[in-house]
């Protein structure tokens, strides 16, 4: 039996932040792969059995059920000694852009490229606004970028892989990072790591 077991599915960005953890780590994982657009993560028996927020990803480790991509990282980082915070000031700077990307980045970038990508809707007024609130955050992470290869202490943090996520399916939603250089050579960088795969080599694409 696996080590570990995600619920997730291909086009999730948040599941992908935890398989991308994984697969760095190169532990043992299964995919428990979620039929999210049949409405499985809005199910009863999802919110009653899997997790009361109806969301994905989930992880189930040591006989626990963690949810919140953030804090599923932050368990995996602490357990296995890696890509994690050495200090406390590091760790709290590493949880400050956790937080900016579920808020900032990964909503935004999201709801954007499910309109977008996945529902294939025309640009309209919410796609307008989501994308004018994902290209603000993309500058902030443009500048702290400059001079370094990775968001905090230099180094391959799960901060990154909480902020990239949504980046990977850039193609789906037109962006092509011209306007932020920073990004798109930090990109290379988390793609050159060891184990690094793109999320549909990850975890299949759940049907639409
Ligand atoms: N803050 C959460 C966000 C998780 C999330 O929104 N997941 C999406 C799939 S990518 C979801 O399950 N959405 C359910 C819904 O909107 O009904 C995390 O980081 O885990």
């Amino acid at each position: 039996m696996s080590e570990y077991k995600l619920y997730g599915f291909g086009q999730s960005g948040h599941s992908y932040k935890v398989a991308l953890m994984l697969e760095l780590l190169g532990v043992d994982w299964t995919l428990e792969k979620i039929d999210f657009f049949k409405g499985e993560t809005r199910s009863d028996e999802y919110r009653s059995n899997v997790n009361e927020m109806g969301e994905a990803p989930v992880l189930v480790a040591d006989g626990e059920k963690m949810t919140q991509s953030g804090v599923i990282l932050d368990y995996l980082a602490d357990k296995h000694g890696k890509f994690g915070g050495q200090t406390a000031a590091e760790k709290r700077e590493i949880w400050r852009w956790i937080l900016y990307d579920n808020h900032k980045v990964s909503s935004q970038v999201g709801g954007y490229r499910f309109m977008i990508g996945i529902k294939k809707m025309a640009e309209n007024d919410v796609t307008k606004f989501l994308k004018s609130k994902y290209s603000d955050a993309l500058s902030v992470m443009n500048k702290h970028l400059d001079g370094q290869d990775f968001f905090v202490a230099n180094r391959p943090t799960i901060a990154d892989f909480s902020l990239c996520s949504y980046l990977f399916f850039a193609d789906e939603f037109g962006e092509t990072f011209e306007d932020y250089p920073n990004i798109q050579r930090w990109l290379n960088n988390i793609k050159a790591l060891k184990g690094w795969q793109h999320p549909y080599d990850l975890m299949p694409k759940a049907e639409l």
